[in-house]
């Protein structure tokens, strides 16, 4: 008989769920309490359960990706992608008002031997000086600022130039952030730059950066950041530079 992986996978859940129930002595009224708590993401916006999901698990499916994949680390995509971003070339829309740390976004897009992939498609998209992503706020209601998609080249370099994006609170005044509250944690990501790379005949990159010594690096709520994925600044006129090369997998 073909294996039901469905069952396989979710009765392994609920085995691991039932454990955890027996180990803690989990009472009726905290049973009760769980099914409330539950209840109230069907009152909450349509994003709460797709976030839940990414603080506490999405990092988890790039651990067991990364268990199969020979190529760069992949981590959480989140919530904020658009890939109706604008087709950018040497650098990203930013706020100028807000004065934010001028950085450079380099790197190249290869295959696991380092032979370049043109062609390729990058997209890049990170948060502003305030840890606002465009598209998720008031003041940039678009999905056109800190963000950009590049069609990368015959010898797959790229280079963009932004600002450093800063740490940033995710969404927490519904059921995900008091949830994180009542587990006395904070709602605080570190600071972080996306990239989303797609090329023929590769398996997608999904990916995130972290910066060396960043806040919340060891306290991210999503618990995303991983060793590999933590870059040191370089400079180049007195920018920062962040120096990204993506090595992808084969299909
Ligand atoms: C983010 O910006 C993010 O990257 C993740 C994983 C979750 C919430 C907000
Ligand atoms: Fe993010």
């Amino acid at each position: 008989m073909k294996e039901n992986r469905v069952d396989i996978v979710v009765y392994d859940i609920i085995k691991a769920v039932r454990e955890v129930m027996l180990k803690h002595d989990v009472t009726h009224s905290e049973y009760l309490a769980a099914q409330a708590f539950l209840a109230t993401f069907l009152s909450a916006p349509a994003y709460e359960i797709p976030l839940a999901l990414d603080i506490f698990f999405d990092a988890t499916v790039h651990d067991a990706e990364m268990t199969h994949r020979k190529g760069s680390m992949t981590n959480t995509q989140g919530p904020y992608f658009k890939g109706d971003c604008p087709t950018v070339t040497t650098e990203l829309k930013v706020l100028p008002e807000k004065n934010g740390d001028p950085l450079i976004i380099e790197g190249r897009v290869m295959d696991v031997d380092g032979r370049p992939i043109p062609g390729a498609e990058l997209f890049v998209w990170h948060s502003d000086p305030d840890g606002n992503y465009s598209g998720f706020c008031d003041y940039m209601p678009k999905n056109d600022y800190y963000r950009g998609r590049v069609h990368i080249p015959e010898d797959g370099n790229f280079r963009l130039l932004s600002t450093v994006p800063y740490a940033y609170t995710i969404p927490h005044n519904g059921p995900t952030g008091i949830l994180l509250k009542a587990m006395g944690r904070h709602p605080w990501r570190p600071a972080h730059l996306h990239f989303i790379v797609n090329a023929d005949g590769f398996m997608q990159h999904v990916t995130q950066i972290y910066f060396r010594e960043g806040e919340y690096n060891d306290t991210d709520c999503a618990e995303s950041v991983r060793a590999d994925l933590i870059y040191d600044f370089e400079f180049s006129d007195g920018k920062k530079v962040i120096r990204k090369d993506f090595y992808l997998d084969r299909i």
